[in-house]
């Protein structure tokens, strides 16, 4: 397989200007007619070669200029079309293919899911639907003719305007669809099929009424009432924060239940996997109706971000994705909680991205070469690219981020372009240097920043030493010191913040204060290898908080002492700091309870631990959810990562030791707190409701887990008496920690409950999947065949495959039943789905983590799955780097 690199990146030789295109649905073939006008793309004109991509297709003509092309005039193989000798200046190009979308079970390109067709183009599937220049500069205004059966097929969607419709002979009809904006080809969508809406409208800041529609199974048109209200909240934040108002009078969504990714942001055509737009409160949690909101504003934000301005080529798509991450996020925490949004951000970004940025597939949030593209839709592109964006906002303040915002449209609008522009954006927006800054777009790996402190009471002065290290990863043995914004207060003695004046660095002697006013955190610019930071007007030693709000992706290493800790877990005014500072005593305690656990010691839990939980559970003044939060103890995986070799099994047993424990210590506490936030209340999405459903669920879990009579009995009784999916899927969670009758009896009336629901089914095929018991591969294999499963869904996949593969104990089990089962699932996925199976088959890659008899068995199969006949680029690509 060939690699591409971002070095090589060159200007297409050929633009296209205009791009129409025609589909002739049919139930066994497709004809699709593309008539492009070509113009030549560098100023001298050209003469070279026109190369075309394209994949699966069956080529039926081409024509020049209104001339069908002789055979000798042009080449096919099975990735390229090329024409030899295109006319010089402008000239039109049609060509004719023919595609088998209900073969199609790649989900790339056009395909038919449940009678439906249905298109998904990002990054490369637009080659599957007619030979094209797929990439992202080609930018060109398309329309689109949709021709096919009116009873099979009476709705027919493409991008833009509906600019005609009619009847047809022979009981056909079509549409005709103009997109008024040009764009690359991965935004074309086309949705054909038997659909309703929903309808709704948002009148924009200028005044403009535009029309939405969400589109269904006319079953499910129930279930999108919170996908609308979504929408037209992120339309109106759009407006409000940004000032981005929507640019058309119509936007469409379709719901889908075959989709490889979340969801597509296809201009005014977003595409939706089915779990990502349809709720009811019977039917989803509080955390799908999160995820719907935060998703339906990511595909709508991207409108701006993404669409209007777009990549140059695929290496720049955190361009796109980590602005439009960071834009979904702020939107959710303006609507809900900040600290929690951040809390639940931030641990995302250490249990999944974290990992990989220490493993074999680390790469930049910019890589620098690929084989597949698909692979790498990343959390470090996207919540790591995040972060980056985050960073300029945290250095220049909202007002100074909304002028680079500013300064990017005005300098890029209908441009395809790159990470450099955002950031020239942002510093000339502000007047700004960002020395090293850039380095976070090129080097991958996690820094680790490490803190030493230190008081001087005669001078007043309060010193911070900070060193940064960011670790070797695959081909950047060395790297250089990356910018760093670490936001920072002083706590005195009674918990508060002090004041903060001026502060010296680097000779310099820097007053800060916010017109006069002083301030409480300040941001300090750490962007070399070693510095210190000197506060003055110290009155006392302070107890420093560190990292406020989490201001860099980094790994902290400070010499805050534990009853430093213990302070800031009770005072930090910044509240994420509150939870981080329960975090860091979690991890520490966890970590040498696993050394206990491994030297085969008596596990005793540190009282003031649990003292420290016990007043965080106790406070009338926090959030809800922020304390439910705060009760949670950091993830097995995150704990494996900071083991020189994970071992899952002592992990495990910690976890579910302390668990158990603090259940034990803190019953009355836990108790109180899940009978008092019951509520009878009809089901409503707002915080109040949702922090109160969060903490009694959190404590009915740690209940649960001690299997002790009372409990369990009380866990039944909110299974039985839950009124909505969040409480009822919660009681099922909390019944599962412990195997036995009443576990199996809860999962099987569930399932009777709600085998009509496939979604609802996808989450009990997860929750078995990722339940901690020994010996849980061989119910997962039993579910395979389940008459629910579809290895063809991936939704489905994701639930059971994916759910089981992020299970510690089961995946690694020690006889390596879990990889084995891992390695027969991703050659037969391979078959069907290559980016599902990728998917799948990177639950490998750090292998290198674990004891020599795990890594042996993981090793084994990878070697088996790469030396597979006919083996997927995907797959190959993370199993051969895996290996590496
Ligand atoms: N562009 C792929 C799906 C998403 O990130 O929105
Ligand atoms: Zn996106």
């Amino acid at each position: 397989p060939k690699e591409i690199f971002l070095k090589d990146y060159k200007k297409p030789d050929y633009l296209f200007d205009t791009v129409d295109l025609e589909f002739q649905l049919g139930s066994d073939e497709t004809i699709v007619t593309s008539k492009i006008a070509v113009s030549p793309g560098n100023e001298a004109g050209t003469s070279s070669p026109l190369v075309l991509h394209g994949r699966d297709l069956k080529l039926l003509s081409i024509k020049v200029n209104g001339t069908e092309l002789k055979s000798d005039k042009y080449t096919v193989d099975p990735r390229h079309l090329t024409i030899l000798t295109p006319p010089a200046g402008v000239f039109n190009l049609e060509i004719v293919t023919e595609i088998y979308p209900q073969l199609n079970t790649s989900l790339e390109g056009l395909y038919r899911t449940t009678g439906n067709f249905c298109t998904q183009c990002e990054a490369e599937g637009f080659r599957k639907i007619t030979y094209f220049q797929d990439r992202p500069d080609v930018m060109a205004k398309y329309t689109c003719r949709i021709e096919g059966d009116k009873t099979l097929y009476p709705v027919l969607l493409s991008n833009g305007n509906l600019i005609k419709q009619g009847d047809l002979e022979g009981g056909k009809h079509y549409a005709l669809w103009e997109d008024p904006f040009k764009k690359p080809c991965y935004l074309f969508a086309l949705v054909a099929g038997q659909y309703e809406c929903r309808e709704g409208s948002f009148v924009t800041c200028s005044g403009r009424k535009v029309t939405l529609r969400i589109w269904t199974p006319a079953e499910d048109l129930p279930k999108t009432s919170h996908a609308m209200y979504s929408l037209k909240e992120a339309m109106k934040w759009d407006e409000e924060v940004f000032g981005l108002e929507y640019d058309l009078d119509l936007f469409n969504i379709v719901v889908t239940p075959d989709f490889n990714m979340g969801a597509m942001e296809n201009k005014s055509l977003n595409v939706f996997q089915s779990r990502l737009v349809l709720a009811s409160p019977e039917t989803a949690t509080d955390g799908d109706y999160a995820a719907i909101l935060g998703v339906i504003g990511h595909e709508y934000f991207h409108n701006w971000t993404g669409n209007r301005v777009t990549c140059r080529d695929w290496f720049q798509l955190t361009l796109k994705e980590g602005l439009t991450v960071f834009r979904d996020q702020e939107f959710s925490s303006d609507l809900g909680c900040r600290t929690v949004k951040r809390i639940a951000d931030v641990s995302k970004l250490r249990s999944y991205q974290f990992p990989q940025d220490a493993g074999p597939m680390a790469h930049p949030i910019r890589p620098h070469s690929y084989i597949k593209m698909d692979n790498f839709y990343t959390v470090t592109v996207y919540e790591k690219g995040a972060e980056v964006v985050r960073m300029y906002k945290t250095l220049f303040g909202a007002s100074g981020f909304r002028k680079g915002m500013d300064l990017y449209f005005q300098r890029h609008d209908g441009q395809a372009v790159t990470c450099e522009d955002f950031y020239s954006a942002m510093c000339d927006a502000n007047n700004a240097q960002l020395p090293n800054f850039l380095q976070w777009y090129s080097q991958a790996g996690t820094p680790t920043v490490k803190v030493t402190s230190a008081y001087d009471a005669s001078s007043q002065t309060f010193s911070l030493k900070f060193s940064q290290e960011v670790p070797p990863t695959p081909g950047q043995p060395m790297k250089e010191p990356m910018f760093i914004p670490v936001a920072v207060g002083l706590v005195d003695s009674t918990g508060k913040d002090m004041p903060l004046t001026s502060i010296y660095s680097d000779g310099i002697l820097r007053t800060v204060s916010n017109d006069g006013q002083p301030i409480f955190t300040t941001v300090l610019q750490f962007n070399k290898k070693e510095e210190e930071f000197i506060f003055n007007n110290v009155p006392e030693r302070p107890v420093p908080s560190l990292l406020r709000g989490y201001s860099a992706p980094i790994r902290l290493d400070s010499d805050l002492t534990e009853s430093d800790l213990y302070f800031l877990l009770a005072n930090d005014s910044d509240e994420f700091n509150r939870w981080e500072a329960g975090q860091v005593l979690a991890r520490k305690l966890m970590l040498s309870l696993v050394a206990d656990f491994q030297q085969q010691k008596t596990l005793a839990l540190n009282p003031k631990f649990v003292d420290g939980l016990r007043a965080i559970l106790r406070s009338t003044s926090l959030d809800k959810e922020f304390i439910a939060k705060a009760i949670t103890l950091p993830g097995q995986g995150e704990i494996m990562d900071m083991m020189a070799v994970a071992d899952p099994d002592a992990v495990h047993a910690v976890r579910t030791f302390i668990k158990k424990e603090l259940a034990s210590q803190l019953k009355d506490d836990l108790l109180a707190a899940a009978t008092s936030n019951r509520s009878s209340e009809a089901y409503a999405f707002n915080h109040d409701n949702v922090a109160r459903r969060a903490l009694k669920n959190t404590c009915l879990a740690y209940l649960t887990s001690m299997n002790e009579p009372d409990v369990t009995e009380l866990a039944l009784k909110e299974y039985n008496s839950a009124t909505n999916m969040t409480d009822q899927f919660a009681a099922l969670a909390a019944l599962s920690q412990n195997p036995g009758q009443v576990r199996d009896d809860a999962l099987l009336d569930f399932y009777n409950k709600w085998k009509h629901d496939y979604l609802v089914v996808s989450k009990w095929f997860a929750l078995q999947a990722t339940l901690d018991i020994p010996g849980n591969v061989a119910n997962v294999r039993k579910l395979l065949s389940h008459p629910a499963f579809d290895m063809r869904n991936p939704n489905k996949v994701y639930s059971l495959i994916g759910g089981f593969c992020g299970s510690p104990v089961s995946f690694h089990a020690k006889d390596g039943s879990g990889y084995k089962f891992l390695g027969e699932v991703v050659l037969q996925l391979d078959k069907i789905n290559p980016q599902v199976a990728s998917r799948m088959v990177s639950a490998f890659s750090r292998w290198r983590r674990y004891d020599e008899t795990r890594q042996a068995l993981a090793k084994a199969q990878l070697e088996m799955i790469i030396s597979a006949n006919g083996l997927s680029e995907n797959v190959y690509e993370i199993a051969s780097k895996s290996l590496a």
